[in-house]
């Protein structure tokens, strides 16, 4: 069985769905800090109220369903991240020291994600090697680089099985994101639709690596099945599917809606963040040691993400 944490948030929505239609219901165990708004979630399988920071109640959940993988998705992003830097480390580092003691103590596979975020000003900005320097500036990212160290230092001390993933930012139509300095890529869509003008609070010029939720979720089930023999690494893969600007996804976005109109409203603390981040990843390792391969470009994205949303907002 899977325990998810944070399967409330903008991955974990889509992907406790995703993994009950492949491995069986029953065998997802949903879990987050509050009840889930989204009534499929809780409906669908078992769901359980876990507070990450609580260890106790991370190692019942998991001696209660017998879990054997932990997937932890539980964290707070960027942007909300560099406005209470003592609740995100409290969470972000408190929640995954947690999660990766029950792993030792019932012999658990984890799952967790890192970011572009693990990278810094200092990091070479484009096409971001796998090994790299790793100075990030924003609690969000120190966080990162600890979660990724500290997962190899589990791996390797006790030989917990530990493997992530640093995503970039992501896009999805089912829910929300939670505070990232990506979140523009995602609320342009519902603008484009909903008042077909968007106030964009990220910089003209400011390249992000971007991924559509599909590649983000294939990204987990592919590493969290390959062989670990042909792992040469394990925290945290640099994967990515596409690079923009504002500019960009705007003018693809127009394609589609003629009369889209956009205005810039930066937002100092996001742009700052969002400048202190690669423009490129390097995702050659991921591809060759676990055959990552993302679906999705900038173009079928757009072309989806409106479709999906036309539907859902109407
Ligand atoms: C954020 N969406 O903006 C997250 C992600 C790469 C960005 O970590 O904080």
């Amino acid at each position: 069985r899977i325990l998810v944490t944070g399967a409330s948030g903008q991955i974990g929505t889509e992907l406790v769905s995703m993994l009950r239609n492949n491995y069986g219901k029953d065998n997802i165990v949903a879990s987050d800090i509050k009840p889930s708004k989204d009534s499929k979630i809780v409906n669908s399988g078992p769901f359980e109220i876990i507070d990450v920071t609580d260890g106790r109640k991370i190692g019942e959940v998991v001696k209660k369903y017998k879990a054997d993988t932990i997937i932890h998705l539980a964290s707070l992003l960027s942007a909300v991240a560099e406005g209470n830097p003592t609740l995100a480390w409290t969470i972000n580092m408190g929640g995954l020291f947690n999660v990766l003691e029950v792993a030792r103590e019932n012999k658990c596979v984890v799952f967790t994600p890192s970011s572009i975020a693990a990278f810094g000003p200092s990091t070479p900005q484009d096409h971001t090697p796998q090994d790299t320097i790793q100075r990030p500036t924003t609690m969000y990212g120190v966080t990162k680089v600890s979660g990724e160290i500290l997962c190899d230092y589990y791996h390797k001390k006790y030989g917990v099985d530990t493997r992530g993933v640093r995503y970039p930012g992501l896009i999805s139509h089912a829910a929300l994101p939670g505070g990232g300095t990506t979140d523009y890529a995602v609320h342009i869509y519902y603008d484009a639709i909903k008042n077909k003008k968007f106030e964009c609070n990220i910089q003209k010029g400011t390249y992000m690596d971007m991924m559509y939720m599909p590649d983000a979720l294939d990204a987990i089930v592919k590493l969290m099945e390959a062989d670990p023999s042909k792992l040469k690494h394990r925290n945290a893969f640099n994967i990515t599917a596409m690079q923009f600007d504002p500019e960009g996804i705007y003018n693809e976005i127009k394609k589609h809606v003629p009369n889209f109109q956009m205005e810039y409203k930066v937002d100092p603390v996001k742009q700052a963040i969002a400048e202190s981040w690669p423009n490129s990843l390097d995702a050659s390792c991921a591809k060759e040691e676990w055959g990552f391969n993302p679906k999705y470009d900038l173009s079928s994205m757009t072309k989806d993400m409106l479709d999906k949303l036309n539907k859902k907002l109407k």
